[in-house]
């Protein structure tokens, strides 16, 4: 489908053909900065899952049969073409998700580097040979491929995530069916049509366009061994509660976060700014680690809150596809609503507001993009309660609190930790016991130090404790979700015990 979405409605990649599927509903991907229909898609049926599990189930025999490096190859092809073809794609990324353009551009690199890891990593070792009890006897850990895993991927990483799931999956031998977030189909038409470029083996990828019932309908088949999620809680804990009550079946899922930023009264000022800035804004909040929390010492709180409310006021907010744009639009109208009432839920808890640029002023909406889901920085100080829900449920937006507090390290763990999340944070220190004391004790999946709390390399597991999640659906801790283990014991002795 290239650079120009098309007219008509684009169907599913099913068992190596595309088709229209069983429904006649069709829905619209969106550009979120401008509001122009970028192109149309099938809604995938319950019919359709049916069809794709069906093509995923006959083919993982063949697939795999074949040797890890010879799957590699077919990722390898991939990794060339997402090189190759990384500016445009990052356009494509920015158009239907509204981040900027190096954002849209960091996506495309993210899902190469993902596929790399992936492809590389059919070159490792992939078990582990152990001393027996009994001479003669050799013992093995091996590993083999679970079966057919169900990838459901949300919006705000809408080719790099899709690559986190899928790519460690398809190389350790499973089969994969695939349902793309319903904000950004365009991606996720691009994707199957490079799995089909590829020559991925029909029926090895299966990707169905469509809403949450196509996700369920993934969810509960009793064909799927494995499902890889990463989306919001809400959908999550259903989707983790649904298979952990089914003998053999897991889930792996990465949720949301209420991620804080500590700044103690060791921190270099510069850093601190410029980290909650970047943390808070970038990719307009919707990060799932972007940092709604910044919980300052009080010996450096007037001045850290002066510079912070200084770059909030000034924050770029516009056209995605811009060169100087530091943040775009919302993804979607409904999400402009939820953004509003989290603002409006702190300033009911007694949010002293400190800058308000929510609703964007007519003269910083750039030109013919009106019709945009246009939202700037909400800033509020807060006095600290644990009773608060603005400190403990995610916006997903621009919306941030300052917490003054008063005290050492453990004061601000107390806080920091205060949430029913425990996916991302970060400390800005120059005292490096400040920084190891939160490493262990903050109640985090990915902790940073001296640096925005933002992303993570691929190499690195990438998941949470607590509410934002039960596993990792990435990288090597997916290894754990998509392959089981075979503890494999030999006799090598001519004499039977
Ligand atoms: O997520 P959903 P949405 C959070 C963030 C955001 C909220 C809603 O708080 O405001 O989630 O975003 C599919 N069974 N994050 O609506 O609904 C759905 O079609 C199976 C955090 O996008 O969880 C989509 O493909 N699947 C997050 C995917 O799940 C279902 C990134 C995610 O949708 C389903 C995005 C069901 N019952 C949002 N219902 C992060 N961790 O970065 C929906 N889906």
């Amino acid at each position: 489908m290239g650079q120009q979405a098309t007219e008509r409605s684009h169907g599913h990649y099913i068992g190596g053909e595309w088709t229209d599927g069983h429904g006649s509903e069709t829905f619209e991907s969106e550009n979120p900065a401008t509001g122009e229909t970028l192109a149309k898609f099938r809604r995938g049926t319950t019919a359709d899952v049916e069809t794709a599990l069906e093509a995923a189930d006959s083919a993982f025999e063949e697939w795999r049969s074949l040797s890890y490096i010879d799957r590699a190859e077919y990722l390898w092809d991939i990794y060339h073409e997402l090189r190759d073809r990384h500016d445009e794609l990052g356009e494509i990324v920015t158009k239907e998700c509204g981040k900027e353009l190096s954002e849209g551009k960091a996506d495309v690199t993210e899902a190469w580097h993902m596929v790399e890891w992936a492809a590389g990593n059919a070159r490792h070792p992939h078990g582990d040979v152990v001393p027996s009890e009994v001479a003669g006897k050799d013992a093995y850990m091996r590993r083999k491929p679970r079966g057919v895993v169900g990838c459901i991927t949300p919006w705000n990483f809408p080719v790099a995530i899709p690559f986190w799931h899928m790519a460690i999956a398809l190389v350790e031998g499973n089969v994969v069916v695939w349902k793309p977030a319903e904000q950004t189909p365009w991606c996720g038409q691009i994707i199957a049509e490079m799995m089909a470029d590829a020559g991925v083996p029909e029926g090895v990828f299966n990707m169905i366009q469509g809403f949450g019932d196509a996700g369920a309908a993934i969810v509960d088949d009793d064909r799927v061994d494995t499902v890889l999620f990463t989306g919001s809680a809400e959908v999550g804990h259903g989707i983790a509660d649904a298979v952990g009550g089914e003998p053999g079946k897991l889930a792996a899922c990465e949720m949301g976060g209420k991620n804080g930023i500590v700044i103690t009264e060791e921190a270099d000022l510069e850093t601190a700014v410029h980290s909650a800035v970047v943390s808070s804004f970038k990719t307009t909040g919707q990060r799932c680690v972007s940092s709604e929390r910044l919980i300052v010492h009080t010996d450096v709180y007037d001045e850290f809150k002066t510079r912070f409310v200084d770059l909030a006021t000034d924050v770029v907010v516009g056209d995605p596809l811009e060169e100087g744009t530091f943040m775009g639009p919302a993804i979607e109208a409904a999400h402009v609503e939820k953004i509003r009432e989290h603002n409006d839920l702190a300033r009911q808890e007694g949010a002293n507001v400190l800058v308000d640029r929510f609703e964007l002023p007519d003269e910083e909406i750039p030109d013919g993009h009106e019709a945009g889901h246009w939202v700037g920085p909400f800033v509020y100080e807060i006095e600290y309660d644990s009773e608060l829900r603005c400190l403990t449920e995610e916006c997903f937006g621009p919306h941030v609190a300052l917490i003054e507090y008063d005290g050492g390290i453990e004061r601000a763990l107390e806080i920091h930790n205060d949430t029913p999340y425990g996916l991302a944070g970060a400390i800005i220190s120059e005292d490096y016991r400040q920084l190891n004391h939160f490493r262990d004790r903050a109640e985090l999946g990915l902790a940073y130090a001296n640096l925005p709390c933002i992303g993570a390399e691929v190499q690195l597991p990438f998941g949470g404790v607590k509410k934002s999640g039960n596993g990792y659906p990435s990288a090597r801790e997916a290894i754990e979700a998509v392959t089981e283990r075979t503890a494999w014991t030999m006799n090598n002795s001519t004499e039977i015990e």
